[in-house]
């Protein structure tokens, strides 16, 4: 049985893109692997959080992935902080990370372009994530488009210790989703659709009312073309919708292009807002009842010590390979 991790930062509430990019491809993986699913909120004070709203976004992120369909009984669901593991690893892997490789990640660079002061944290953060994926010997990391870079990296470091210390980390392979491993905003169709764009409407969130839904599906950007037709270069506003509908209705691409034959972008739309609002509306029921309950402060308490057990397992593994365990007499 390989072993999965994935992890999302609770920076916001997630958005369709992180919904079909990443979050519902957790469901079908627990069904045959052993998973952990991380709220990696050390990531998220990379760049300044307000603290209640970081305490509240990780209670509500660990709510969401149980209203997806993530089951404590077949996946491991914890808060990165409350596994010290993951610091200690993550400053081993900093020490033999180079700064040159650090600053090369196009996500450091998006990120600290935006910003008057940069944090280190934000040019160590891909260290943090290769460890919070080597602790579990993961073999399969799933993530959206924009990630490869970081797990590229979480690869050289794992083969830079083992062959400079011992070969005990699991070398992990990205899986990239087919189709959604980059959706993109309903105003700008060539950006991905990003949780931090200023423009709300840019953004279906996954709290979005059936209203709501539908006024940003309606407005988003197409062409003057009125065909609904696959066309990433041409085409990128009603690509992206033929997306978003294929995968929340199950439809193929192919499929929903012939139903649409000869129909303007009103009925497309319609029909596109239709999906999104059948895909939402059950997973919003099922969030609001859990984030009221008892049963997610049991899950991730379990979730912890759990994941915990693991990492402990395999951060000693990793001390002792450095050098770090106490000698005794
Ligand atoms: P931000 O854009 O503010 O940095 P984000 O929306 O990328 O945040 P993350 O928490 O960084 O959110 O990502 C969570 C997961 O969703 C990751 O696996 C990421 O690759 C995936 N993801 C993010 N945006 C998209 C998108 N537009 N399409 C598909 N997958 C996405
Ligand atoms: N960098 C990722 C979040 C993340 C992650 C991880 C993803 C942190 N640690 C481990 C997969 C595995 C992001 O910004 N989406």
């Amino acid at each position: 049985m390989a072993t999965i991790f994935s992890g999302v930062q609770p920076t916001g509430f997630p958005t369709l893109g992180n919904y079909l990019g990443a979050f519902k491809h957790f469901v079908k993986y627990q069904e045959e692997h052993d998973c952990y699913f991380c709220v990696v909120n050390q990531h998220a004070i990379t760049v300044p959080q307000d603290k209640l709203e970081l305490r509240e976004n990780s209670r509500k992120l660990a709510a969401f992935y149980l209203a997806i369909g993530i089951d404590p009984d077949k996946s491991t669901l914890f808060i990165q902080s409350e596994v010290p593991a993951h610091t200690k690893l993550g400053w081993m892997l900093q020490c033999i990370s180079y700064i040159g490789e650090l600053e090369r990640m196009t996500q450091f660079k998006d990120k600290s372009k935006k910003r008057d002061a940069v944090s280190s944290g934000l040019l160590t953060y891909p260290p943090l994530m290769a460890a919070d994926i080597l602790l579990y010997g993961t073999d399969i990391v799933p993530v959206g488009d924009d990630q490869k870079q970081h797990l590229e990296l979480t690869r050289d470091l794992a083969e830079r210790f083992n062959n400079q210390y011992n070969d005990i980390f699991t070398v992990p392979e990205v899986h990239i989703a087919k189709v959604g491993a980059r959706i993109m905003s309903l105003v700008e169709p060539t950006k991905k659709m990003s949780k931090s764009d200023e423009n709300a409407n840019s953004v279906i969130s996954m709290l979005d009312d059936e209203k709501t839904i539908r006024k940003k599906i309606k407005r988003s950007t197409t062409d003057s073309e009125s065909l609904v037709k696959y066309d990433e270069t041409n085409k990128p506003g009603v690509s992206n919708l033929l997306t978003i509908y294929s995968l929340c209705s199950g439809k193929s691409i192919e499929q929903l292009v012939k139903e649409y034959d000869g129909k303007g972008y009103g009925d497309f739309k319609d029909g596109v807002a239709d999906a999104v609002v059948d895909q939402l509306i059950p997973i919003q029921e099922r969030y609001f009842e859990l984030l009221e309950s008892e049963t997610l402060d049991d899950v991730l308490d379990h979730g912890a010590e759990k994941a915990a057990r693991v990492a402990n397992k395999m951060l000693a593994k990793a001390e002792r390979a450095m050098g770090l365990e106490r000698k005794r007499r």
